[in-house]
């Protein structure tokens, strides 16, 4: 490897590919997972990965991308941490020839030619899963429904989209009214936090709607503390359906969760054979995701792998 991605002879063919992948961070059980995902997927597949965590900064990750196209490496992989703000570093890479796929968020660039594929989640159909539920847990009644909602990182793909397809499915009926909405930056300490707040301003909060489970997590305890029942009190949905989320499910502490899946480095890897080949991919692969339900949870936690 280690060649310009141009020509099959310089790069995979001796068969060996090389990866640049600038990771968002550590910020949530479902981030690990997604890392330890993409590190053992290149193991098995022969891929050599330089990989870097970012710690939820967009100046990081665009230094770890400027680097690896310095390093010539054979194909760069990246989740950006925010939509906006990709240009400029994307096409670098591509005036190096080195092709770029986008794992788990998208970006916003006009420009589509500045990466082969995006790999990952339809956020916004997790956001409108979320709204429906809610629907239905409410459809009898005519009183006012107060939400709280827990917010991802600002300008990320999954804040910007799960907010949006949430609030497209509740938005018709008058009754559910969001009260407060603020970032808990997908750490449970930043949601617990932020429910804290919550909880002090408004002591009628029906429903939490988290980004993620972490959040939910983090807030779980908030709820606890203000001496309220999660789950029964406070009724709670998040997303990603990580193993602590499944727990609390299980445990009645959530109600509902729209799974997730953080297990992107296989697809990935295959991608990325085929773009340093240059084969032909589809300019989107989205994951196939499930929910669960309090029952569907208990019933899934013992094979459940993150
Ligand atoms: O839901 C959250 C993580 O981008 C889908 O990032 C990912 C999100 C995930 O921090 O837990």
């Amino acid at each position: 490897g280690g060649g310009g991605a141009d020509t099959s002879a310089s790069s995979g063919g001796d068969g060996s590919i090389t990866m640049g992948f600038s990771q968002v961070g550590a910020e949530s059980g479902w981030r690990t997972a997604n890392t330890k995902s993409v590190q053992e997927s290149a193991k098995t597949a022969g891929i050599t990965l330089k990989f870097s965590d970012a710690q939820q900064k967009q100046e990081n990750q665009i230094k770890a991308i400027r680097s690896y196209i310095q390093q010539k490496v054979d194909v760069i992989a990246f989740s950006p941490v925010v939509e906006s703000g990709w240009d400029t570093v994307l096409k670098e890479a591509q005036n190096a020839k080195i092709p770029v796929i986008l794992t788990d968020r998208a970006v916003d660039s006009k420009d589509t030619s500045l990466y082969k594929t995006f790999l990952g989640s339809d956020f916004v159909e997790e956001g409108r899963k979320a709204g429906t539920w809610l629907l239905e847990e409410y459809k009898s009644g005519t009183d006012p429904v107060n939400i709280v909602e827990l917010q991802g990182t600002t300008g990320s793909a999954p804040a910007n989209d799960r907010k949006a397809g949430f609030q497209e499915v509740i938005g018709g009926e008058a009754k559910f009214k969001v009260i407060a909405s603020q970032t808990g930056d997908f750490t449970r300490a930043k949601g617990k936090e932020v429910m804290e707040a919550f909880l002090k301003a408004h002591p009628d909060i029906d429903v939490l709607y988290a980004h993620n489970d972490d959040m939910g997590l983090g807030a779980i305890e908030a709820i606890e503390g203000a001496g309220k029942v999660p789950g029964k009190d406070i009724k709670i949905i998040t997303v990603d359906a990580v193993k602590d989320g499944m727990q609390a499910l299980a445990d009645g502490k959530i109600n509902y969760i729209v799974e997730c899946s953080p297990l992107l480095g296989p697809q990935l890897m295959d991608l990325a054979k085929k773009v340093v080949k240059g084969e032909s991919v589809p300019a989107r692969v989205v994951t196939e995701e499930t929910t669960f339900t309090q029952e569907q949870a208990k019933a899934a936690l013992p094979q459940r792998q993150y």
